[in-house]
C-alpha cells in the first residue's frame, strides 16, 4: 500500500486510473499536499479539502481494504456488531434473523442500479442485473414493487437490502407518508407501492398476476437502516438554473420524521456524479451536505453505478466498489447499534393495562360530557 498521499502523476497513472480517481486534478489537490508534508493548520483545512481527503483515504483504501471487508460481511450474521450495554445479554435484545437495509430515493436516482452493483461487487455476479433499471424514456420500467434482494447471494446470508419505488419531486408528502408506513409496518419481498394517479393494469392476467406478485405470504420485515440515493447531476443542475426544489425535496426525505426515530442520520449515497465535471461533482456533494447539514464525509459516499459492459465493478472503479462496501459495512453497524430489548410479559401487560387505562378515560370522559349536556338541557326546560 502507498505510505504517502499519492499526487497525480501522468506518467504512473493508466487512463482508466485516471477515471476513477476523478478529484486528482482539482484546484486544491496540490494543497491537500501540502497538509500532508507540513503540520496541518486545522483551521486552514476547508470543506473541500476534507472531500478530497476522504476520496484520498478510499483510494488507499481500496485496493486491500475491499476483500478484507466483503469477508467481513460474508461472515456477518444478524446481530455481529452488537455492542453489549447497560447490562444487558444479546439473548435479551430483539435481534431479527436478517437485518434489512431499505434503500429510498427520487426516481432515477440509481437505486435499483445500486442493488446491481452490490451483486457485481459482494455477489461476484458478474454483470447479471437483478434489479429492474429504469432508462431515462421508459417510463414502464420504473421499479413499482418492494423487491427484496439477498446480495451476497448467500444462503447464509445475514441481511438483505429493499429496492423501493422512487418517489416524486413534487410529491414529497405523499412519498414521506409511503415511506412512514414501510417504517411502521415492516416491508415484504413484491409488496405492490401504489399511488394516487397510477393507472392499474386493465388486462385480467396481468391483475391476478400482479395480485399474486404482491402476496403477503413472503416475510414481513422490520426496517433496520435507511440509505438514501440521491443524484448530485440532477440536483446539481437545477440548483444551478435556480431551482431548489429538488435540494429541498431531498432535505424533507433525509429529515423526515419517520428516518428520525432513532435520532441517526441515514447513510447518502450520491449517484450520476459522472456526469458533472470535477470541480461540480465536488461543489455538488458541499452543497447537499451543508443544506442537509451533515458532515461532507461521515456517512456520505460518491458512487457511480454504471459499468463498463464485460468488466467488474471493481475492476472498472474500485473505488466506488469499496465505497459501497463500507457503506454497507457502515449500514450493519449503525443497524446493530440500533437494537432494543425484547418485550416481556411484564412490558405485555404494562402496555395491555394502558391501553385499557386509556379507554376507561375516554369512556368516563364521554359520560361526564353526555351527562353534563343534559343536565344543561333539563336546566333549560325549568
Ligand atoms: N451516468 C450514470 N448513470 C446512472 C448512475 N446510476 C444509475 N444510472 C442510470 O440512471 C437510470 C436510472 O437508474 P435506476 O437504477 O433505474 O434508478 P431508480 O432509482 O431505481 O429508479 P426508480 O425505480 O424509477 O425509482 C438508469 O438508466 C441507470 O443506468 C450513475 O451513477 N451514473
Ligand atoms: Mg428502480
Amino acid at each position: 500500500m502507498k505510505d504517502q498521499l499519492p499526487i497525480a502523476d501522468e506518467d504512473e497513472h493508466n487512463s482508466s486510473e485516471a477515471a476513477w480517481c476523478w478529484w486528482r486534478s482539482a484546484a486544491k489537490f496540490e494543497e491537500l499536499a501540502k497538509f500532508k508534508l507540513e503540520m496541518p493548520n486545522l483551521s486552514k483545512i476547508t470543506p473541500r479539502i476534507k472531500v478530497l481527503r476522504e476520496m484520498e483515504r478510499l483510494a488507499l483504501i481500496a485496493p486491500e481494504g475491499l476483500d478484507e471487508l466483503r469477508h467481513k460481511l460474508l461472515a456477518y450474521r444478524s446481530g455481529d456488531f452488537w455492542m453489549p450495554t447497560g447490562g444487558i445479554r444479546k439473548e435479551e435484545m430483539d435481534i431479527p434473523p436478517v437485518v434489512t437495509l431499505l434503500l429510498v430515493g427520487f426516481h432515477n436516482s440509481g437505486k435499483s442500479s445500486l442493488v446491481n452493483l452490490m451483486y457485481s461487487v459482494l455477489g461476484r455476479s458478474g454483470l447479471i442485473p437483478f434489479a429492474q433499471t429504469s432508462s431515462e424514456n421508459a417510463a414502464n420500467q420504473k421499479t413499482l414493487f418492494l423487491e427484496e434482494h439477498n446480495v451476497l447471494r448467500s444462503m447464509r446470508s445475514g441481511f438483505c437490502v429493499y429496492d423501493t419505488r422512487g418517489f416524486e419531486y413534487d410529491r414529497v408528502d405523499e412519498s414521506l407518508e409511503e415511506l412512514s408506513e414501510w417504517i411502521t409496518d415492516g416491508v415484504h419481498h413484491n409488496q405492490l407501492c401504489l399511488r394516487s394517479g397510477d393507472r392499474l393494469s386493465s388486462s385480467k392476467d396481468e391483475l391476478g398476476i400482479n395480485f399474486l406478485r404482491s402476496s403477503s405470504q413472503f416475510a414481513n420485515r422490520r426496517v433496520n437502516y435507511v440509505m438514501v440515493v440521491a443524484n448530485v447531476a440532477e440536483i446539481y443542475k437545477a440548483l444551478k438554473a435556480s431551482d431548489s426544489n429538488p435540494l429541498e425535496a431531498l432535505r424533507q426525505l433525509f429529515c423526515s420524521p419517520a428516518l428520525r426515530k432513532r435520532n441517526e442520520d441515514p447513510i447518502l449515497i450520491l449517484t450520476h456524479g459522472d456526469k458533472l465535471s470535477m470541480e461540480d461533482r465536488i461543489d455538488g456533494r458541499l452543497k447537499i451536505c451543508e443544506y442537509l447539514g451533515i458532515m461532507e464525509t461521515t456517512g456520505v459516499y460518491d458512487i457511480v453505478c454504471i459499468t463498463e459492459y464485460g468488466l467488474l465493478a471493481e475492476e472498472f472503479d474500485p473505488i466506488s466498489a469499496y465505497a459501497l462496501t463500507e457503506a454497507v459495512y457502515r449500514a450493519l453497524l449503525m443497524s446493530d447499534r440500533s437494537h432494543l430489548p425484547k418485550r416481556r410479559i411484564w412490558d405485555w401487560a404494562v402496555l395491555v393495562l394502558s391501553f385499557f387505562m386509556c379507554c376507561l378515560g375516554a369512556f368516563f370522559a364521554f359520560l361526564a360530557h353526555f351527562f353534563n349536556k343534559l343536565g344543561q338541557r333539563d336546566k333549560l326546560k325549568l
